[in-house]
Protein backbone atom coordinates (compact mmCIF):
# COMPACT_ATOMS: atom_id res chain seq x y z
CA UNK A 1 0.00 0.00 0.00
CA UNK A 2 1.30 2.97 -1.30
CA UNK A 3 0.23 4.76 1.96
CA UNK A 4 2.38 2.71 4.50
CA UNK A 5 5.59 3.24 2.61
CA UNK A 6 5.35 6.82 1.30
CA UNK A 7 6.02 9.99 3.35
CA UNK A 8 5.21 13.42 2.08
CA UNK A 9 8.63 13.97 1.93
CA UNK A 10 9.64 11.55 0.16
CA UNK A 11 6.49 12.98 -2.37
CA UNK A 12 8.50 15.78 -2.72
CA UNK A 13 12.31 14.53 -3.60
CA UNK A 14 10.66 11.77 -5.95
CA UNK A 15 8.07 14.25 -7.36
CA UNK A 16 9.94 17.67 -6.85
CA UNK A 17 7.03 19.24 -5.47
CA UNK A 18 9.01 20.88 -2.40
CA UNK A 19 9.83 23.92 -3.83
CA UNK A 20 5.58 24.90 -3.42
CA UNK A 21 6.45 23.62 0.55
CA UNK A 22 4.11 20.63 -0.19
CA UNK A 23 6.62 18.14 1.71
CA UNK A 24 7.34 19.98 4.92
CA UNK A 25 5.62 18.01 7.68
CA UNK A 26 7.31 17.43 11.57
CA UNK A 27 9.23 14.66 11.68
CA UNK A 28 7.91 11.45 11.81
CA UNK A 29 5.28 12.63 10.63
CA UNK A 30 3.99 9.77 7.81
CA UNK A 31 1.84 10.10 4.82
CA UNK A 32 0.35 6.79 6.51
CA UNK A 33 -1.07 8.24 9.49
CA UNK A 34 -2.63 11.41 7.95
CA UNK A 35 -3.75 9.86 5.37
CA UNK A 36 -5.86 7.46 7.81
CA UNK A 37 -7.02 10.78 9.79
CA UNK A 38 -8.10 12.42 6.14
CA UNK A 39 -10.25 9.54 5.07
CA UNK A 40 -12.36 9.31 8.23
CA UNK A 41 -12.62 12.96 8.01
CA UNK A 42 -13.76 12.46 4.34
CA UNK A 43 -16.02 9.37 5.61
CA UNK A 44 -17.56 12.29 7.89
CA UNK A 45 -17.75 15.01 5.50
CA UNK A 46 -20.35 16.08 2.87
CA UNK A 47 -17.50 16.16 0.18
CA UNK A 48 -16.56 12.73 0.79
CA UNK A 49 -16.62 9.70 -1.60
CA UNK A 50 -17.44 6.02 -0.93
CA UNK A 51 -14.92 4.26 1.48
CA UNK A 52 -12.73 2.35 -1.02
CA UNK A 53 -13.20 4.20 -4.10
CA UNK A 54 -10.87 3.54 -6.30
CA UNK A 55 -9.12 6.48 -7.45
CA UNK A 56 -6.13 6.20 -10.74
CA UNK A 57 -4.90 7.82 -13.12
CA UNK A 58 -4.84 6.64 -17.10
CA UNK A 59 -2.74 6.97 -20.68
CA UNK A 60 -2.31 4.85 -24.32
CA UNK A 61 0.75 3.14 -25.15
CA UNK A 62 1.05 5.05 -28.89
CA UNK A 63 0.71 8.26 -26.97
CA UNK A 64 3.11 7.53 -24.09
CA UNK A 65 5.00 4.68 -25.02
CA UNK A 66 7.68 5.71 -27.55
CA UNK A 67 10.08 2.34 -28.84
CA UNK A 68 7.89 1.82 -31.85
CA UNK A 69 10.19 -0.35 -33.30
CA UNK A 70 11.95 -1.97 -30.38
CA UNK A 71 11.71 -5.76 -29.60
CA UNK A 72 9.45 -7.07 -32.68
CA UNK A 73 6.29 -4.04 -32.92
CA UNK A 74 4.92 -4.02 -35.75
CA UNK A 75 3.80 -0.77 -37.11
CA UNK A 76 0.35 0.59 -36.53
CA UNK A 77 -2.46 2.71 -38.28
CA UNK A 78 -0.80 5.56 -36.11
CA UNK A 79 2.41 5.16 -37.06
CA UNK A 80 1.95 5.52 -41.05
CA UNK A 81 -1.31 8.31 -39.98
CA UNK A 82 1.65 10.22 -38.00
CA UNK A 83 4.09 10.06 -41.09
CA UNK A 84 1.61 11.21 -43.51
CA UNK A 85 2.49 14.88 -44.00
CA UNK A 86 -0.75 17.20 -43.39
CA UNK A 87 -2.41 14.88 -40.47
CA UNK A 88 -0.90 16.66 -37.13
CA UNK A 89 -0.93 19.99 -36.04
CA UNK A 90 2.72 20.22 -35.38
CA UNK A 91 3.99 17.79 -37.94
CA UNK A 92 5.22 15.17 -34.78
CA UNK A 93 4.04 11.33 -34.20
CA UNK A 94 4.89 8.76 -31.33
CA UNK A 95 7.94 7.82 -32.47
CA UNK A 96 9.83 8.49 -28.55
CA UNK A 97 6.69 10.36 -27.10
CA UNK A 98 7.12 10.21 -23.44
CA UNK A 99 9.42 7.08 -23.54
CA UNK A 100 7.41 5.53 -21.11
CA UNK A 101 8.76 1.77 -22.77
CA UNK A 102 12.12 2.84 -21.04
CA UNK A 103 10.89 4.64 -18.08
CA UNK A 104 8.13 2.69 -17.02
CA UNK A 105 9.61 2.25 -13.57
CA UNK A 106 9.71 6.26 -12.81
CA UNK A 107 6.40 6.39 -13.65
CA UNK A 108 4.88 3.81 -11.60
CA UNK A 109 6.54 5.93 -8.54
CA UNK A 110 4.73 9.02 -10.12
CA UNK A 111 1.28 6.49 -9.94
CA UNK A 112 2.50 6.14 -5.99
CA UNK A 113 3.54 9.44 -5.20
CA UNK A 114 0.07 10.67 -6.15
CA UNK A 115 -1.78 7.43 -3.62
CA UNK A 116 -3.08 5.94 -6.78
CA UNK A 117 -4.41 2.80 -6.26
CA UNK A 118 -5.34 2.18 -9.81
CA UNK A 119 -4.11 2.68 -13.53
CA UNK A 120 -5.60 2.69 -16.46
CA UNK A 121 -3.09 1.51 -19.76
CA UNK A 122 -3.58 -0.05 -23.00
CA UNK A 123 -1.78 -2.87 -24.37
CA UNK A 124 -0.48 -2.19 -28.24
CA UNK A 125 -1.71 -5.31 -30.33
CA UNK A 126 0.99 -4.47 -32.68
CA UNK A 127 3.45 -5.39 -29.92
CA UNK A 128 2.23 -8.42 -28.86
CA UNK A 129 0.61 -9.21 -32.49
CA UNK A 130 2.97 -7.72 -35.23
CA UNK A 131 1.40 -9.01 -38.22
CA UNK A 132 -2.42 -8.70 -36.44
CA UNK A 133 -2.68 -12.14 -36.00
CA UNK A 134 -0.52 -15.39 -36.45
CA UNK A 135 2.69 -15.90 -34.24
CA UNK A 136 2.78 -13.94 -31.01
CA UNK A 137 6.03 -11.38 -30.24
CA UNK A 138 7.20 -12.76 -26.82
CA UNK A 139 9.43 -10.02 -26.51
CA UNK A 140 6.43 -7.02 -27.16
CA UNK A 141 4.04 -9.23 -24.11
CA UNK A 142 7.21 -9.17 -21.95
CA UNK A 143 7.09 -5.15 -21.82
CA UNK A 144 3.65 -5.51 -20.04
CA UNK A 145 4.44 -8.41 -17.88
CA UNK A 146 7.25 -6.11 -16.76
CA UNK A 147 4.98 -3.51 -16.46
CA UNK A 148 2.46 -5.08 -14.63
CA UNK A 149 5.09 -6.94 -11.90
CA UNK A 150 5.64 -3.14 -11.26
CA UNK A 151 2.56 -2.13 -10.43
CA UNK A 152 1.67 -4.93 -8.52
CA UNK A 153 4.90 -4.71 -6.13
CA UNK A 154 4.01 -0.81 -5.35
CA UNK A 155 0.59 -1.49 -4.72
CA UNK A 156 -1.09 -0.26 -8.28
CA UNK A 157 -3.97 -2.51 -9.71
CA UNK A 158 -3.86 -2.84 -13.27
CA UNK A 159 -6.84 -2.21 -15.35
CA UNK A 160 -5.88 -3.02 -19.25
CA UNK A 161 -7.50 -1.41 -22.27
CA UNK A 162 -6.93 -3.94 -25.39
CA UNK A 163 -7.55 -1.40 -28.35
CA UNK A 164 -6.56 2.19 -27.82
CA UNK A 165 -6.62 2.81 -31.31
CA UNK A 166 -3.11 1.47 -32.31
CA UNK A 167 -4.61 -1.14 -35.25
CA UNK A 168 -1.65 -3.44 -36.86
CA UNK A 169 -1.00 -1.75 -40.31
CA UNK A 170 -1.07 -5.25 -41.63
CA UNK A 171 -4.64 -5.49 -40.81
CA UNK A 172 -5.55 -2.24 -42.63
CA UNK A 173 -3.79 -3.52 -45.77
CA UNK A 174 -5.23 -6.80 -45.85
CA UNK A 175 -8.81 -6.40 -44.96
CA UNK A 176 -9.62 -2.56 -44.75
CA UNK A 177 -9.43 -2.79 -41.13
CA UNK A 178 -12.07 -1.96 -39.43
CA UNK A 179 -14.17 -1.92 -42.62
CA UNK A 180 -14.18 -5.75 -42.14
CA UNK A 181 -15.53 -8.12 -39.87
CA UNK A 182 -12.16 -10.23 -39.91
CA UNK A 183 -10.74 -7.19 -37.74
CA UNK A 184 -13.41 -7.75 -35.38
CA UNK A 185 -12.69 -11.50 -35.57
CA UNK A 186 -8.57 -10.67 -34.96
CA UNK A 187 -9.62 -8.40 -32.07
CA UNK A 188 -11.59 -11.26 -30.42
CA UNK A 189 -8.21 -14.04 -31.00
CA UNK A 190 -5.85 -11.07 -29.67
CA UNK A 191 -7.78 -10.29 -26.77
CA UNK A 192 -8.54 -14.13 -25.88
CA UNK A 193 -4.78 -14.51 -25.83
CA UNK A 194 -4.02 -11.33 -23.79
CA UNK A 195 -5.87 -12.14 -21.13
CA UNK A 196 -4.90 -15.78 -21.07
CA UNK A 197 -1.32 -14.35 -20.58
CA UNK A 198 -1.69 -11.73 -18.40
CA UNK A 199 -5.03 -12.73 -16.94
CA UNK A 200 -3.42 -14.16 -13.52
CA UNK A 201 -2.43 -10.32 -13.04
CA UNK A 202 -5.04 -8.34 -14.88
CA UNK A 203 -8.47 -8.31 -13.37
CA UNK A 204 -10.38 -5.74 -15.13
CA UNK A 205 -10.14 -5.57 -19.04
CA UNK A 206 -11.60 -2.89 -20.81
CA UNK A 207 -12.19 -3.77 -23.99
CA UNK A 208 -12.26 -0.50 -27.14
CA UNK A 209 -11.86 2.99 -26.19
CA UNK A 210 -13.92 5.35 -27.22
CA UNK A 211 -16.01 3.47 -30.40
CA UNK A 212 -17.77 6.61 -31.24
CA UNK A 213 -13.99 8.79 -32.09
CA UNK A 214 -12.51 6.19 -33.91
CA UNK A 215 -15.94 5.37 -36.17
CA UNK A 216 -16.28 9.10 -36.81
CA UNK A 217 -12.99 10.52 -36.50
CA UNK A 218 -11.26 7.62 -37.74
CA UNK A 219 -13.65 6.61 -40.76
CA UNK A 220 -15.70 9.23 -41.08
CA UNK A 221 -13.62 12.87 -40.98
CA UNK A 222 -10.52 11.57 -41.83
CA UNK A 223 -8.62 13.69 -39.12
CA UNK A 224 -7.88 9.94 -36.80
CA UNK A 225 -6.16 7.12 -38.29
CA UNK A 226 -6.67 6.20 -40.75
CA UNK A 227 -7.95 8.90 -42.14
CA UNK A 228 -10.51 7.69 -44.22
CA UNK A 229 -13.66 9.90 -45.12
CA UNK A 230 -16.04 7.11 -46.00
CA UNK A 231 -19.53 7.11 -47.12
CA UNK A 232 -22.58 7.23 -44.56
CA UNK A 233 -23.41 3.51 -45.27
CA UNK A 234 -19.77 2.46 -44.73
CA UNK A 235 -19.21 4.52 -41.43
CA UNK A 236 -22.37 2.88 -40.52
CA UNK A 237 -20.86 -0.19 -41.52
CA UNK A 238 -17.49 0.67 -39.41
CA UNK A 239 -19.18 1.43 -36.33
CA UNK A 240 -21.22 -2.22 -36.47
CA UNK A 241 -17.95 -3.65 -37.09
CA UNK A 242 -16.57 -2.48 -34.11
CA UNK A 243 -19.37 -3.27 -31.63
CA UNK A 244 -19.07 -7.23 -33.02
CA UNK A 245 -15.73 -6.66 -32.27
CA UNK A 246 -16.15 -5.37 -28.73
CA UNK A 247 -18.38 -8.48 -28.44
CA UNK A 248 -16.56 -11.30 -29.64
CA UNK A 249 -13.53 -9.85 -27.04
CA UNK A 250 -15.81 -9.94 -24.27
CA UNK A 251 -16.77 -13.50 -25.27
CA UNK A 252 -13.16 -14.51 -25.84
CA UNK A 253 -11.80 -12.71 -22.91
CA UNK A 254 -14.78 -15.08 -20.60
CA UNK A 255 -13.23 -18.00 -22.43
CA UNK A 256 -9.31 -17.19 -21.70
CA UNK A 257 -9.00 -15.60 -18.44
CA UNK A 258 -8.97 -16.40 -15.20
CA UNK A 259 -12.41 -16.62 -13.33
CA UNK A 260 -13.46 -13.59 -11.62
CA UNK A 261 -12.11 -11.87 -14.35
CA UNK A 262 -14.18 -8.69 -15.54
CA UNK A 263 -14.98 -6.98 -18.29
CA UNK A 264 -16.30 -3.63 -19.96
CA UNK A 265 -16.12 -1.32 -22.99
CA UNK A 266 -14.37 2.49 -22.13
CA UNK A 267 -16.99 4.80 -24.18
CA UNK A 268 -16.66 8.52 -24.54
CA UNK A 269 -20.82 8.20 -24.21
CA UNK A 270 -22.41 11.19 -25.87
CA UNK A 271 -22.97 13.03 -22.57
CA UNK A 272 -26.42 14.51 -22.34
CA UNK A 273 -27.53 16.70 -19.44
CA UNK A 274 -31.12 18.49 -18.87
CA UNK A 275 -30.55 22.38 -19.22
CA UNK A 276 -31.91 22.63 -15.88
CA UNK A 277 -33.44 19.89 -13.70
CA UNK A 278 -37.33 19.78 -14.48
CA UNK A 279 -38.85 16.50 -14.10
CA UNK A 280 -39.22 16.95 -17.71
CA UNK A 281 -35.95 17.42 -18.70
CA UNK A 282 -34.74 15.00 -16.72
CA UNK A 283 -36.56 12.42 -19.18
CA UNK A 284 -35.64 14.36 -22.11
CA UNK A 285 -31.98 13.96 -21.08
CA UNK A 286 -32.37 10.18 -20.88
CA UNK A 287 -34.03 9.59 -23.72
CA UNK A 288 -31.09 11.87 -25.56
CA UNK A 289 -28.84 9.41 -23.91
CA UNK A 290 -30.42 6.13 -25.50
CA UNK A 291 -30.94 7.64 -29.05
CA UNK A 292 -28.02 9.43 -29.38
CA UNK A 293 -25.61 6.16 -28.62
CA UNK A 294 -27.47 4.01 -30.49
CA UNK A 295 -24.86 2.13 -32.25
CA UNK A 296 -22.45 2.29 -29.39
CA UNK A 297 -23.65 1.78 -25.71
CA UNK A 298 -27.27 1.28 -26.51
CA UNK A 299 -26.56 -1.68 -29.12
CA UNK A 300 -24.25 -3.19 -26.48
CA UNK A 301 -26.71 -3.22 -23.23
CA UNK A 302 -30.03 -3.27 -25.38
CA UNK A 303 -29.35 -6.06 -28.04
CA UNK A 304 -30.59 -4.18 -30.88
CA UNK A 305 -30.48 -0.64 -32.89
CA UNK A 306 -33.17 1.73 -32.04
CA UNK A 307 -36.11 2.21 -34.38
CA UNK A 308 -34.84 5.60 -34.63
CA UNK A 309 -31.50 4.90 -35.32
CA UNK A 310 -32.19 2.29 -38.29
CA UNK A 311 -34.62 5.07 -39.33
CA UNK A 312 -32.52 7.50 -39.97
CA UNK A 313 -30.06 5.67 -41.93
CA UNK A 314 -32.63 4.28 -44.13
CA UNK A 315 -30.69 2.94 -46.99
CA UNK A 316 -27.12 3.12 -45.55
CA UNK A 317 -28.43 1.36 -42.37
CA UNK A 318 -25.52 -1.58 -41.40
CA UNK A 319 -25.94 -5.11 -42.51
CA UNK A 320 -26.08 -7.56 -39.79
CA UNK A 321 -27.64 -10.95 -38.08
CA UNK A 322 -29.85 -11.45 -35.25
CA UNK A 323 -26.45 -13.61 -33.86
CA UNK A 324 -24.22 -10.62 -34.41
CA UNK A 325 -26.53 -8.11 -32.42
CA UNK A 326 -26.51 -11.11 -29.67
CA UNK A 327 -22.61 -11.45 -29.59
CA UNK A 328 -22.46 -7.10 -29.61
CA UNK A 329 -24.89 -7.61 -26.23
CA UNK A 330 -22.77 -10.38 -24.64
CA UNK A 331 -23.41 -9.08 -20.74
CA UNK A 332 -20.10 -7.06 -19.53
CA UNK A 333 -19.48 -6.68 -15.92
CA UNK A 334 -19.47 -2.71 -15.92
CA UNK A 335 -19.19 0.20 -18.01
CA UNK A 336 -16.02 2.68 -18.53
CA UNK A 337 -17.47 5.92 -19.34
CA UNK A 338 -15.16 8.90 -20.22
CA UNK A 339 -16.00 12.07 -19.03
CA UNK A 340 -14.93 15.41 -20.88
CA UNK A 341 -17.69 17.74 -21.75
CA UNK A 342 -21.06 18.10 -22.18
CA UNK A 343 -22.11 16.76 -25.79
CA UNK A 344 -25.79 18.38 -24.82
CA UNK A 345 -27.93 20.32 -23.09
CA UNK A 346 -31.07 18.91 -23.29
CA UNK A 347 -34.76 20.58 -23.42
CA UNK A 348 -37.94 18.40 -23.39
CA UNK A 349 -40.41 19.19 -26.56
CA UNK A 350 -43.57 18.38 -28.00
CA UNK A 351 -42.15 17.10 -31.15
CA UNK A 352 -41.07 13.75 -32.49
CA UNK A 353 -38.09 12.88 -30.46
CA UNK A 354 -39.23 14.33 -27.35
CA UNK A 355 -36.89 16.58 -26.68
CA UNK A 356 -34.79 19.46 -28.47
CA UNK A 357 -30.49 19.58 -28.23
CA UNK A 358 -30.45 23.48 -27.39
CA UNK A 359 -27.73 24.59 -29.43
CA UNK A 360 -24.20 26.28 -27.87
CA UNK A 361 -24.07 30.07 -27.97
CA UNK A 362 -20.47 31.08 -29.31
CA UNK A 363 -19.75 32.67 -25.84
CA UNK A 364 -19.90 29.24 -24.09
CA UNK A 365 -16.18 29.07 -22.19
CA UNK A 366 -13.98 26.48 -23.44
CA UNK A 367 -10.67 25.05 -22.03
CA UNK A 368 -7.80 24.84 -24.01
CA UNK A 369 -9.03 22.70 -26.37
CA UNK A 370 -11.66 24.54 -28.28
CA UNK A 371 -13.91 21.49 -28.04
CA UNK A 372 -13.98 21.14 -24.40
CA UNK A 373 -16.42 23.15 -23.08
CA UNK A 374 -16.47 22.86 -19.25
CA UNK A 375 -19.59 21.53 -18.04
CA UNK A 376 -19.35 19.66 -14.59
CA UNK A 377 -22.55 18.60 -14.78
CA UNK A 378 -21.89 16.19 -17.64
CA UNK A 379 -20.01 14.14 -14.38
CA UNK A 380 -23.34 13.77 -12.84
CA UNK A 381 -25.26 12.83 -15.57
CA UNK A 382 -23.40 10.59 -17.86
CA UNK A 383 -22.96 7.85 -14.96
CA UNK A 384 -26.30 8.77 -13.79
CA UNK A 385 -28.29 8.03 -16.92
CA UNK A 386 -26.07 5.05 -17.92
CA UNK A 387 -27.00 3.51 -15.10
CA UNK A 388 -30.54 4.36 -14.89
CA UNK A 389 -31.39 3.66 -18.45
CA UNK A 390 -29.53 0.48 -18.52
CA UNK A 391 -29.53 -0.78 -14.58
CA UNK A 392 -25.82 -0.66 -15.19
CA UNK A 393 -24.59 -1.68 -11.58
CA UNK A 394 -20.92 -1.09 -11.79
CA UNK A 395 -19.40 2.34 -13.63
CA UNK A 396 -16.24 3.24 -13.96
CA UNK A 397 -14.95 6.70 -14.85
CA UNK A 398 -12.43 5.89 -17.47
CA UNK A 399 -11.12 9.54 -18.20
CA UNK A 400 -11.52 12.79 -17.26
CA UNK A 401 -9.13 15.85 -17.65
CA UNK A 402 -8.29 18.78 -19.53
CA UNK A 403 -5.21 20.28 -21.72
CA UNK A 404 -3.91 24.02 -19.98
CA UNK A 405 -1.14 26.01 -21.50
CA UNK A 406 1.17 24.47 -18.47
CA UNK A 407 3.97 27.49 -19.03
CA UNK A 408 6.40 27.22 -16.11
CA UNK A 409 6.32 30.61 -13.90
CA UNK A 410 9.49 32.32 -13.39
CA UNK A 411 9.73 30.01 -10.04
CA UNK A 412 10.26 26.71 -12.47
CA UNK A 413 6.58 25.43 -11.19
CA UNK A 414 3.70 25.15 -13.45
CA UNK A 415 0.28 26.78 -11.21
CA UNK A 416 -2.47 24.52 -14.06
CA UNK A 417 -4.87 26.73 -12.00
CA UNK A 418 -7.38 26.04 -14.91
CA UNK A 419 -6.78 22.48 -14.72
CA UNK A 420 -7.52 22.10 -10.65
CA UNK A 421 -10.80 24.12 -11.28
CA UNK A 422 -11.83 21.96 -13.92
CA UNK A 423 -10.75 18.93 -11.85
CA UNK A 424 -12.58 20.55 -8.35
CA UNK A 425 -15.62 21.00 -10.06
CA UNK A 426 -16.34 17.82 -12.17
CA UNK A 427 -15.50 16.11 -8.43
CA UNK A 428 -17.47 17.66 -6.64
CA UNK A 429 -20.18 16.40 -9.45
CA UNK A 430 -18.86 13.18 -9.23
CA UNK A 431 -19.01 13.16 -5.53
CA UNK A 432 -22.62 13.98 -5.31
CA UNK A 433 -23.41 10.87 -7.72
CA UNK A 434 -21.80 8.39 -5.94
CA UNK A 435 -23.39 9.91 -2.58
CA UNK A 436 -26.45 9.75 -4.76
CA UNK A 437 -26.02 5.77 -4.39
CA UNK A 438 -25.21 5.59 -8.80
CA UNK A 439 -22.18 2.77 -8.54
CA UNK A 440 -19.26 4.63 -9.68
CA UNK A 441 -16.29 2.59 -8.41
CA UNK A 442 -13.61 4.21 -9.30
CA UNK A 443 -11.94 7.38 -11.68
CA UNK A 444 -8.97 7.75 -13.63
CA UNK A 445 -7.55 10.80 -14.37
CA UNK A 446 -6.49 11.76 -17.81
CA UNK A 447 -3.67 12.17 -17.68
CA UNK A 448 -0.64 11.06 -15.71
CA UNK A 449 1.99 12.63 -17.86
CA UNK A 450 1.65 14.96 -20.29
CA UNK A 451 1.32 12.55 -24.10
CA UNK A 452 1.01 12.98 -28.11
CA UNK A 453 -2.24 14.43 -27.86
CA UNK A 454 -3.07 12.39 -31.88
CA UNK A 455 -3.89 15.39 -34.00
CA UNK A 456 -3.08 18.26 -31.74
CA UNK A 457 0.56 16.44 -31.83
CA UNK A 458 1.95 17.46 -28.43
CA UNK A 459 0.06 20.91 -28.47
CA UNK A 460 -2.31 19.81 -25.97
CA UNK A 461 -0.82 18.52 -22.44
CA UNK A 462 -3.25 16.37 -20.34
CA UNK A 463 -0.91 15.77 -17.81
CA UNK A 464 -1.32 16.36 -14.34
CA UNK A 465 3.05 15.35 -14.65
CA UNK A 466 4.59 17.82 -16.94
CA UNK A 467 6.92 16.23 -19.66
CA UNK A 468 10.04 17.79 -21.37
CA UNK A 469 9.62 16.88 -24.85
CA UNK A 470 13.10 17.55 -24.92
CA UNK A 471 14.68 16.11 -22.32
CA UNK A 472 11.55 13.62 -20.87
CA UNK A 473 11.91 14.99 -17.71
CA UNK A 474 8.70 14.40 -15.45
CA UNK A 475 7.82 17.51 -12.93
CA UNK A 476 4.59 17.49 -10.81
CA UNK A 477 2.11 20.54 -12.02
CA UNK A 478 -0.39 21.89 -9.08
CA UNK A 479 -2.70 19.74 -10.27
CA UNK A 480 -0.65 16.54 -8.93
CA UNK A 481 -0.72 18.08 -5.72
CA UNK A 482 -4.16 18.97 -5.77
CA UNK A 483 -4.97 15.36 -7.16
CA UNK A 484 -2.60 13.97 -4.30
CA UNK A 485 -4.64 15.80 -1.55
CA UNK A 486 -8.20 14.88 -2.75
CA UNK A 487 -7.06 11.47 -2.95
CA UNK A 488 -5.45 11.28 0.45
CA UNK A 489 -8.65 13.07 2.48
CA UNK A 490 -10.82 10.63 -0.35
CA UNK A 491 -12.75 14.11 -0.58
CA UNK A 492 -13.30 17.13 -2.86
CA UNK A 493 -10.41 19.11 -1.30
C1 LIG B 1 -9.96 11.03 -25.47
N1 LIG B 1 -14.56 15.03 -27.52
O1 LIG B 1 -10.27 11.63 -26.68
C2 LIG B 1 -9.02 9.87 -25.76
O2 LIG B 1 -9.47 8.64 -25.23
C3 LIG B 1 -7.61 10.12 -25.34
O3 LIG B 1 -6.74 9.28 -26.03
C4 LIG B 1 -7.30 11.59 -25.53
O4 LIG B 1 -5.95 11.88 -25.35
C5 LIG B 1 -8.15 12.35 -24.53
O5 LIG B 1 -9.51 12.00 -24.62
C6 LIG B 1 -8.01 13.85 -24.62
O6 LIG B 1 -8.48 14.32 -25.86
C7 LIG B 1 -11.34 12.51 -26.78
O7 LIG B 1 -14.54 15.78 -28.54
C8 LIG B 1 -11.29 13.43 -27.80
O8 LIG B 1 -15.53 15.04 -26.75
C9 LIG B 1 -12.36 14.25 -28.06
C10 LIG B 1 -13.47 14.17 -27.27
C11 LIG B 1 -13.52 13.28 -26.22
C12 LIG B 1 -12.45 12.46 -25.99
Amino acid sequence: MPFRTFSRRQFGRIAGWSALGMSVLPAGSGLAQSSRENAAAGARNSSGFPKGFLWGTATSSYQIEGAVKEDGRGPSIWDSFTHTSGTISDKSNGDIAADHYHRYKEDVQLMKALGTRAYRFSIAWPRVFPDGVGTPNPKGLDFYNRLLDELLANGIEPFATLYHWDLPQALQDRHGGWTSRETSKAFADYSGYVAQRLGDRVKHFFTINECSRMVQLGHGLGADAPGLKLPQAGINQVRHNVALGHGLAVQAIRAHARAGTRVGPAENAVSCVPAFETPANVRAAEMATRELNAGYLTVMLEGKYTDAYLTHAGKDAPQFTPDELRVISTPVDFVGLNVYTPDHYVIAADNGPGYTLAPFPSSFPHMKASWLRPGPEAMYWSPRNVAKLWNVKSIYITENGTSSTDKPAPDGNIYDLDRVMYLRNYLTQLQRVTAEGVPVQGYFLWSLIDNFEWGDGYEQRFGIYHVDFETRRRTPKLSAAFYRETIAKNAVV
